[in-house]
């Protein structure tokens, strides 16, 4: 069946896509937008309380994982980067939930189950122990930050990593710094994500590319706001044209997923796709 048409696309810009708040259940209208479109942005989930609890947080982790020599959780490799001021920090955290109250109290916040009507899988629930976990990512502009952007992809594409078939997901975004087009952030491919295999694979050139495209959505965000694209949707994450401070950005991804239970421990080893990777961050 097709989906019902939302809005024309002309008003799903980054200039001019609607918001939406998230309550304990979805409404008809944020269902229809998500089907069309793959991707819904909710205004402020949480406080900017909650938001710099959340730093103070992350960095209170980063310091004791730095301290005890950390390489990986779980068998995912820790992005290490530097600074403004020279410090050394972690770019790209894996399972933070597992290292903090504060995180794995938010995962618990009901409103997140509401979410799971947009994959409709029985078994829906949030990744605790599987995929990467609770995900943080920092990106900022320095001399010695290997981490400021990412390349054209799709989350989907994992799966096959795992060496199984492509099941339902969704990627959750809490983002914990402001961010618009002009300073660069998450920009996607609206609609590509009910396209088909062809589209899924060949759209782009996974994590190679990083060049605009005609049709890419920027996302404007406040600390506190939350987004949902579906695991198939083409995305990439922009280069700030900024250096230093003003090209900070800090946001959390958290999986929905569905299918089987694939829970991973300090045993797990790296994929092959992580190994990958870290040759392609700029
Ligand atoms: O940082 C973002 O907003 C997106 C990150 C992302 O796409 C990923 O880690 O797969
Ligand atoms: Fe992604």
């Amino acid at each position: 069946m097709m989906p019902e048409q939302v809005e024309t696309d002309k008003s799903v810009r980054s200039d001019s896509y609607p918001r939406f708040t998230l309550g304990n259940k979805l409404t008809e209208e944020q269902l229809k937008f998500f089907d069309t479109y793959g991707f819904l942005h909710f205004k402020n989930f949480v406080s900017k309380e909650a938001v710099a609890e959340m730093l103070s947080e992350s960095q209170r982790v980063q310091d004791q994982w730095i301290a005890e020599g950390r390489k990986m959780v779980n068998g995912v490799p820790i992005k290490f980067g530097t600074d403004v001021d020279g410090k050394t920090i972690v770019q790209r955290f894996a399972f933070l939930n597992h290292f903090s109250p504060v995180f794995e109290e938010f995962l618990k916040d009901p409103r997140l189950e509401a979410l799971f009507d947009l994959i409709g899988a029985p078994d829906s629930r949030i990744g605790i122990n599987e995929k990467d976990g609770l995900v943080f990512n920092h990106y900022v502009n320095t001399a010695n930050s290997n981490y400021s952007q990412l390349g054209w992809h799709t989350d989907a594409l994992r799966d096959i990593f795992y060496g199984n078939k492509i099941m339902p997901m969704l990627n959750v975004g809490l983002h914990l710094d402001a961010s618009s087009p002009a300073n660069g952030g998450l920009r996607i491919l609206p609609g590509t994500h009910n396209k088909g295999i062809a589209t899924l694979l060949f759209r782009k050139v996974y994590y190679l590319s990083n060049k605009a495209d005609k049709k890419e959505l920027g996302l404007t965000v406040d600390p506190g706001d939350l987004t949902v694209h579906d695991g198939r949707i083409w995305h990439r994450v922009a280069q700030s044209p900024f250096f230093g401070e003003k090209s900070r950005r800090r946001v959390m991804y958290i999986p929905i997923i569905s299918g089987k239970y694939q829970p991973r421990d300090e045993s797990s080893k790296p994929l092959l796709y992580q190994r990958f990777q870290s040759i392609t961050d700029k």
